[in-house]
């Protein structure tokens, strides 16, 4: 095709290539989900329908872009993590997290009445997005680390914080019990008040979630045939085990690789 004279300003954009054998670490999170929870009534402290729905469009994702090696989430973000030999998009930064959010963004508005019924979904929500270059195993483990330990502190403060409001308590008051606790304070306080073993609560709440690509039997009926036949197949599933410890990474040693 001839050039026209306009083709200069393709000059005006900015290169944006991510560093080159590192990891790349999209993160979304929602915008304003303080108000965008409240106005769906998200159960409080956790609302298994949300969770289940972001955890669905994460699954969507995954199976939609197959460099992502694994995600991470919790509340209302997801952490997509590219290994760090994958070229997908040439590794432009815009191109890769714009995508994973837009994709994102349309799981959860097609998905919604899958997961919360008849509830409708009052007005559209909007995530943002960022890339992170990590270029250690170490580096990329201490991230997830770090998210996953936030997802801890957030949800043992909020497990405390709603017995004590469920119990009378006003917002405020349960506020001001809780100012300078440290966890083992909260721990106690849900165990002889509440009669509530943290370490009992369902690991998805304390733990988050991880999408990781598990072997599974997949069976279909061939278009040659018409017969069924089974094959195994990598399918993004989420599990919520504890990924700071070293048995994650032991029992998924390809993951790094
Ligand atoms: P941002 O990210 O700066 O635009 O602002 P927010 O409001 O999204 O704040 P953020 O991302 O720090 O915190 C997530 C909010 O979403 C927080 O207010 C709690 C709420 N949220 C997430 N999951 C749940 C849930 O399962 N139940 C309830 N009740 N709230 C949730
Ligand atoms: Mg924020
Ligand atoms: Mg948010
Ligand atoms: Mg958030
Ligand atoms: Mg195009």
């Amino acid at each position: 095709m001839a050039n026209s004279k306009f083709e200069y300003v393709r000059h005006f954009e900015q290169n944006d290539t991510l560093l080159p054998n590192t990891y790349i670490v999209i993160r979304i999170d929602g915008r304003g989900f303080h108000r965008f929870s409240q106005t769906h009534n998200f159960a409080k402290p956790n609302d298994r329908r949300a969770i289940d729905l972001m955890n669905h469009c994460a699954i969507q994702v995954m199976k939609d872009l197959h460099d992502i090696i694994l995600a991470y989430g919790q509340s209302d973000e997801y952490s997509f993590v590219l290994p760090k030999k994958s070229n997908l998009y040439s590794r432009r930064a815009s191109k890769l997290s714009s995508t994973v959010v837009s994709l994102f963004a349309s799981n959860y508005v097609m998905a919604w009445p899958t997961f919360f019924g008849s509830q409708a979904i009052e007005y559209p929500p909007c995530f943002d997005s960022r890339t992170v270059c990590y270029p250690s195993d170490q580096n990329l483990k201490d991230y997830l680390n770090w998210r996953q330990a936030d997802c801890h502190i957030n949800n043992l403060y909020n497990t405390t914080f709603w017995a004590l409001v469920h119990d009378g308590l006003t917002e405020t008051e349960a506020e001001d019990k809780l100012k300078g606790t440290f966890s083992k304070d909260k721990n106690e306080l849900l165990f002889s008040k509440y009669n509530v073993n943290y370490n009992n609560i369902e690991p998805i709440y304390r733990k988050g979630s991880t999408i990781i690509r598990l072997r599974q039997e997949v069976t279909s009926i061939s278009p040659r045939n018409g017969e069924p036949v089974t094959r195994t197949k990598l399918v993004p599933a989420a599990v919520h085990d504890d990924i700071i410890g070293q048995d994650f990474w032991d029992k998924h040693q390809n993951l790094l690789q």
